[in-house]
């Protein structure tokens, strides 16, 4: 598959951010520099820099937000991950930040990276002095809170054992997942200066963007391929979880993502601008194999 274009750059921002860093703490920046390092597809970053490059040109100037978007989503890999919540051994095809440093220091990089996110979300709002830049990061930080992808993770982990209805289960990943994948649009189309009219149609096709995310991620957990995967499939069957195959099927779920990838492709082509690189990310998503 090719390679999704500015990859690169965000790895290139993530790998230098924890540099050189020492002192009696050097393990909290080892272990955070590990998990967001590791690899990881960078679909939100990715997503938010495609966005932005539809109303405006230089990513370079606001590659410290896409960063921030990861290690959001970084540090709610390491806690999902925790003995406390999901308990796996494997993430990114290598050991799980808590299976390599121990829980304390694995819960600690979690914190850690989100309040560094906040860190980088603030200090490009003081270096810019601008309004569109406050109302993108809130954005960003509300979804990623107690109203968003925390909300979500409860649902996850008060449902687990049960059975749960189809509107639970969507209302659990709209937030879980679906909040941070549709701030990675809005944020973006918010910073640039979008119209509202725009803002609403990307968000649109954030939140089917994000439930096609995980239709495609329940499907892998049946299908995936343990090694492309990097994680063990068949986690949801084994902690007795209801999730979209459970409820309509593989080939139903096949379908279903299909149909949302093409709505997502309509919606990009009705904003009338170049989204070549926005519709590279959505087939990728339907196609991807981890
Ligand atoms: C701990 C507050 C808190 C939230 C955790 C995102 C999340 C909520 C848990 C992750 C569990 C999970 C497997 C969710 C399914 C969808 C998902 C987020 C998959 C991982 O995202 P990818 O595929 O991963 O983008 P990479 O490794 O490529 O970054």
């Amino acid at each position: 598959m090719k390679a999704l274009k500015y990859k690169d750059s965000i790895d290139n921002w993530l790998e230098s951010y924890f540099i050189n860093k020492d002192g009696y703490e050097k393990i909290i920046y080892d272990s955070m520099s590990y998990s967001l390092n590791i690899g990881g597809k960078r679909i939100r970053p990715l997503i938010f820099l495609y966005t932005y490059r539809l109303f405006k040109n230089k990513i370079e100037n606001v590659l410290s937000i896409a960063g921030a978007i990861e290690m959001i989503h970084t540090y709610s890999l390491i806690h999902d991950d925790l003995p406390a919540m999901d308990n796996d051994d494997l993430r990114r095809g290598m050991q799980t930040n808590h299976k390599k440093y121990g829980d304390a220091i694995a819960i600690l990089a979690g914190d850690g990276l989100l309040n560094e996110a906040m860190n980088v979300m603030f200090h490009y709002c003081e270096e810019n002095e601008s309004l569109l830049a406050v109302k993108a990061c809130s954005y960003i930080s509300r979804s990623a809170g107690v109203s968003g992808m925390i909300a979500g993770q409860v649902v996850d982990m008060e449902s687990e054992g049960t059975k749960i209805s189809i509107e639970k289960l969507k209302y659990m990943h709209s937030k879980k997942t679906g909040a941070l994948i549709n701030a990675s649009v809005v944020s973006a189309a918010i910073l640039a200066g979008a119209d509202n009219i725009e803002i609403d149609k990307l968000s649109e096709y954030g939140n089917k963007l994000g439930l096609a995310f995980q239709i495609k991620d329940d499907i892998l957990d049946v299908i995936g391929d343990e090694e492309k995967l990097g994680k063990k499939p068949f986690s949801d069957v084994n902690k007795n979880k209801t999730n979209f195959i459970t409820e309509y099927g593989l080939e139903e779920c096949e379908k279903q993502c299909i149909n949302l990838t093409e709505e997502c492709l309509e919606l990009l082509r009705s904003l009338g601008r170049d989204t070549e690189d926005l519709e590279a990310i959505t087939k990728f998503l339907l196609y991807r194999e981890s």
